[in-house]
């Protein structure tokens, strides 16, 4: 703690103000209230600190967990974070030559076509960076499209939202710019979705002109004086928004447009806001979770119109912690919501943890990433993709998929096709398109040669984008290859008013007719001799499959012949049947329980590891009536991945012995049948 938490009597006022800091008027009128003087004391002390227009005047670094600030993947959180010593600041090391590392094409394009640099125009030194990407397109209009990202070019004067724009279906970009600008002043963290019925783009962002999330819309992209500005929420603990547009003329919903996010001043839960009417107005809205689940992102089904918001229970955040993914889904355009799919847990991926956040490498600490993924829907059918820690391996990337419209899914199945376990593969995307076709895209080490990745070693290559394409909606899986043209090395990220560890949060993919498009973050470009970020483009066209495609596993499911079944004896052995061979390794006696009482004896396997038989030293069956057998959702894995949740009842009843002759005057009444064994036993 540190001295300013001690002087703990206009703290609160000062947070308050902080919070408040969108509106002047406020401000204003608490300096009316005689603290003026000291705030603006404590404030002279703190400005020597930071210039850094994202952090708010007299900001109490002491109420930053409580704010949640450290969990907020923002820009001005990040600039908050680096105010109050919490986090380092980017910053040069340029101590390797200054040789441009660029790999030559030896193979022909298995996925995608030329990558594209998105930025374009001047880059100056050291507000470099962009990254995190969001892709849209215009299904009127396929050569339009458009890519938001994270651009430190305006961050010194809080305007962090970088938007390129191509007129030639993906061939070409530019980079919107005003003065030497982006012009979307007090935006940052841009997303980007399109209003098919209004013919209207809508940039969504941390907008600080609205005080929580707004942007900018416009009917011409490529025009960067077109953008006007619009509001859709405010609160000051917006972060993680992503957003999805219905343009499905046949919807029931068509032309609503959905944003979601975390507000980490409202129980740090998920919300959203949905606009009716072509995004005139953005009031309705809803509370998704009741607790922290992380706003992964947020996709719908073009087919039906069911909207899907992916979320993660980040098990208290850090390295070598558990991950869950889970699915909330509305069928009736946004109105009410289910959350249809709470799924096992798993090792999120790392090699070391920066505060909150597991990051991708170690020695320093860099690249933060929990695991997150995209979902993608197409005619009742939902993937998605997501990022694990597998052993010793600090990332693998796996799909699941749902046939049931997101309540169960698959085995995950790996994609990446590199095993070697110091290799990492992590921050996947997905898109589904409207021939049916997925296309997941990842960063991966496959081409590093060196024992690990260094950021700003611009002639050691570290990564490339590779991708898996589907031509049947996720049934089958074509060949693991490379997206991005060369090997990347590791970016550095040398901009002191964004967090020293930041590379990249996310990328969001999309498509437009039957292509994928997808932006990502690479280092190939040097400026200073040094390796820095640039967002890259590239799409991925109809091809051919290959002949002998990779099939998606199914879940693997227990069963039981005893489920509802009626035993008279309490028994200690429980034989259940599993779908496809079970792992040995991951099966444990207490994985089994029966009224909740966990089996206390190594299980038995038979039949190829189908049959399992649970074991008791004294039986679980102690009271008649009904009993439970349970095993949890991913308690051991089978058929290549987590089992799915098995529950199964039963009876105990308690066979009547003989009755033995007794005077009739003292017949005792039959016993209540709470439940009837004859019946149970048809
Ligand atoms: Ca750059
Ligand atoms: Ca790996
Ligand atoms: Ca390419």
């Amino acid at each position: 703690m540190n001295k300013r938490a001690a002087q703990s009597g206009v703290l609160n006022l000062r947070v308050l103000i902080g919070m408040f800091i969108m509106l002047p008027g406020v401000v204003l009128a608490l300096a009316g209230f005689g603290i003026a003087q000291a705030q603006q004391k404590q404030f002279t002390v703190k400005s020597t600190n930071s210039i850094d227009p994202l952090v708010p005047p007299m900001f109490d670094c002491s109420k930053i967990h409580d704010l949640g600030i450290d969990k907020q993947v923002n820009l001005r959180a990040g600039a908050i974070m680096i105010f109050c010593g919490e986090a380092q600041g980017g910053s040069a090391s340029p101590d390797e030559t200054s040789s441009r590392f660029v790999q030559k094409l030896l193979q022909p394009l298995v996925y995608g076509t030329t990558d594209v640099d998105l930025i374009t125009g001047t880059e100056t030194y050291p507000h470099v960076t962009q990254s995190t990407t969001f892709t849209a397109s215009n299904p009127d209009n396929p050569l339009q499209i458009v890519v938001t990202y994270n651009d430190a070019r305006g961050i010194n004067v809080n305007n962090s939202a970088g938007v390129s724009v191509s007129t030639d279906g993906g061939n070409t970009f530019t980079r919107l710019t005003i003065n030497g600008q982006s012009p979307f002043p007090n935006c940052g963290s841009p997303i980007i979705v399109y209003n098919r019925p209004s013919q209207t783009w809508f940039i969504a962002c941390n907008d600080g002109s609205c005080g929580g999330i707004g942007g900018y819309k416009s009917t011409t992209p490529c025009d960067p004086k077109s953008w006007i500005h619009y509001c859709i929420y405010t609160s000051s603990g917006a972060d993680r928004e992503s957003g999805w547009a219905d343009n499905n003329p046949s919807s029931p919903f068509y032309g609503r447009m959905y944003v979601s996010w975390n507000d980490f001043t409202r129980g740090q839960n998920i919300f959203l806001r949905y606009s009716t009417d072509n995004g005139l107005t953005w009031t309705n809205e809803r509370q998704i979770t009741a607790t922290f689940v992380r706003n992964v992102q947020i996709t719908g089904d073009k087919v039906t119109g069911a909207v899907y918001i992916a979320g993660m229970d980040e098990g208290g955040g850090g390295c070598g912690t558990t991950r869950a993914n889970k699915l909330y889904r509305s069928t009736d355009g946004g109105n009410t919501w289910t959350n249809t799919y709470n799924g096992p847990t798993f090792i999120g991926p790392c090699r070391t943890a920066s505060g909150y956040f597991a990051t991708m490498y170690d020695n320093p600490a860099y690249w933060r990433h929990m695991g997150w993924g995209e979902p993608a829907a197409y005619n009742g059918v939902v993937s998605y993709v997501y990022a694990a820690k597998n052993g010793s391996d600090p990332g693998d990337v796996f799909y699941i998929r749902s046939t049931d419209m997101g309540v169960t899914f698959s085995a995950p199945f790996q994609l990446n096709s590199n095993t070697d376990p110091t290799k990492a593969q992590w921050e996947p995307n997905l898109s589904a398109s409207d021939a049916g076709t997925l296309l997941a895209t990842w960063y991966d080490e496959a081409p590093r040669v060196a024992a690990s990745c260094q950021p700003s070693s611009p002639s050691t290559p570290c990564y490339q984008m590779h991708s898996r394409k589907s031509n049947d909606n996720g049934v089958t899986w074509l060949v693991d290859d490379t997206f991005s043209d060369v090997a990347s090395p590791l970016p550095l990220q040398p901009d002191p008013s964004i967090v020293a560890t930041y590379v990249s949060d996310y990328d969001y993919s999309s498509s437009v007719l039957n292509q994928h498009l997808v932006a990502w973050v690479d280092g190939r470009v040097t400026i200073n001799g040094i390796s820095q970020m640039d967002a890259f483009f590239d799409r991925e066209l109809p091809g051919l499959g290959t002949p002998t495609p990779t099939p998606t596993p199914m879940s693997c499911s227990v069963s039981s012949a005893g489920c509802g079944g009626v035993v008279f004896t309490p028994p200690i052995d429980f034989t259940v049947n599993v779908s496809d061979p079970v792992d040995p390794a991951t099966v444990q006696a207490s994985d089994f329980t029966v009224n909740n009482i966990p089996s206390n004896l190594p299980p038995t396997l038979n039949n190829g590891n189908t049959t399992i038989t649970f074991h008791y030293t004294t039986s679980p069956v102690t009271t008649r009536g009904l009993q439970t057998m349970h095993i949890s959702a991913g308690a051991f894995n089978c058929g290549g991945g987590p089992v799915l949740e098995f529950a199964c009842p039963f009876f105990y009843y308690v066979r009547r012995s003989t009755p033995t002759p007794r005077p009739r005057w003292s017949e005792p009444p039959p016993p209540p049948p709470p439940t009837s064994p004859k019946r149970l036993r048809r």
